[in-house]
């Protein structure tokens, strides 16, 4: 890693709980700001709705690679709360998009089952790394959004209409400025989206790409289909079944064994 902060003390603490030190180091909180870095951005929203699903409730999950490579993560849960911090004075919401481990519900002891990555400080990250931001929350009867440009909130949250329904859409445009590239790869959001959708047994994940497809010299292929719906009930035994599609298997069914409890437990082996 780079070779900085050879003196850290509490203003050095106070510095990193801001998300100016997001900009700064990038590479401390997504990994890189390559095409890698790109994707993980995505990782991050998209692991906030599984756990929101591996909570118990949320059972859709669609991510849209846009026009211009805005990334839009819509998800059926209950909603990230609306109301205000007494002390902070914003919203909860506005502080999980603001502040690096306003965590609580995924914090490290929590409790909850995380599906991984940044243990809910994920929201933040991304936020500070976008170019811009916008949340839309569907939740106690009303339709709530806000908006941010590289981590700064332009827009607390407000009520902009009613809705009977729950649910949190983040949708987001990568800084150009941080990322040496822009350009998702379908294939690479469809693997790791499919991995999710096994490890969370009954999820729904759809991934669209509804960018233009460019006229590549030469090519006269017919335009691939960029939707992919994942939904496994077999959990990690499809996964296994998956792996092993084109292999000489040595059991015709995996070995399963599944234990909830405090450590929820699920092997396969095939
Ligand atoms: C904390 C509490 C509650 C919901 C969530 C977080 C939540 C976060 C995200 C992020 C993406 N989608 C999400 N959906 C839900 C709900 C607490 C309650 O209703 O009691």
């Amino acid at each position: 890693m780079d070779k900085v902060n050879h003196e850290y003390g509490a203003e050095q603490i106070q510095v990193l709980e801001g998300l100016e030190h997001v900009r700064k180091r990038p590479g401390m909180y997504i990994g890189s700001v390559s095409v890698r870095g790109l994707h993980h951005c995505v990782y991050e929203i998209v692991d906030n709705s599984v756990d929101e699903a591996l909570a118990g409730y949320c059972k859709n999950i669609h991510v849209t690679i846009e026009p211009g490579n805005i990334i839009c993560v819509e998800d059926d849960g209950r909603g990230i709360p609306v109301d205000i911090h007494a002390k902070t004075k914003i919203s909860a919401a506005e502080t999980v998009f603001t502040k690096l481990n306003a965590g609580g519900k995924f914090g490290g002891d929590s409790g909850y089952k995380v599906s991984g990555g940044l243990h809910g400080v994920g929201a933040s990250v991304v936020n500070a790394l976008s170019e811009w931001t916008e949340v839309t929350i569907q939740r106690d009867g009303g339709i709530y959004q806000m908006s941010f440009e590289r981590g700064k909130t332009v827009k607390s949250l407000e009520r902009i209409g009613d809705s009977d329904k729950t649910g949190t859409k983040v949708r987001f445009l990568a800084d150009n400025t941080i990322f040496e590239s822009l350009e998702y790869e379908y294939e690479v959001l469809e693997k790791r989206l499919r991995e999710m959708a096994f490890l969370t047994k009954g999820l729904r994940i759809v991934l669209e790409d509804k960018r233009p497809q460019e006229e590549i010299e030469g090519e006269t292929d017919e335009p691939k289909i960029k939707k992919s719906e994942f939904c496994f009930e077999g959990g990690l035994n499809s996964f296994v079944e998956y792996l092993n599609k084109n292999k000489e298997k040595i059991n015709e069914l995996p070995i399963y064994i599944e234990k909830d409890g405090e450590v929820p437990i699920e092997v396969a082996i095939q």
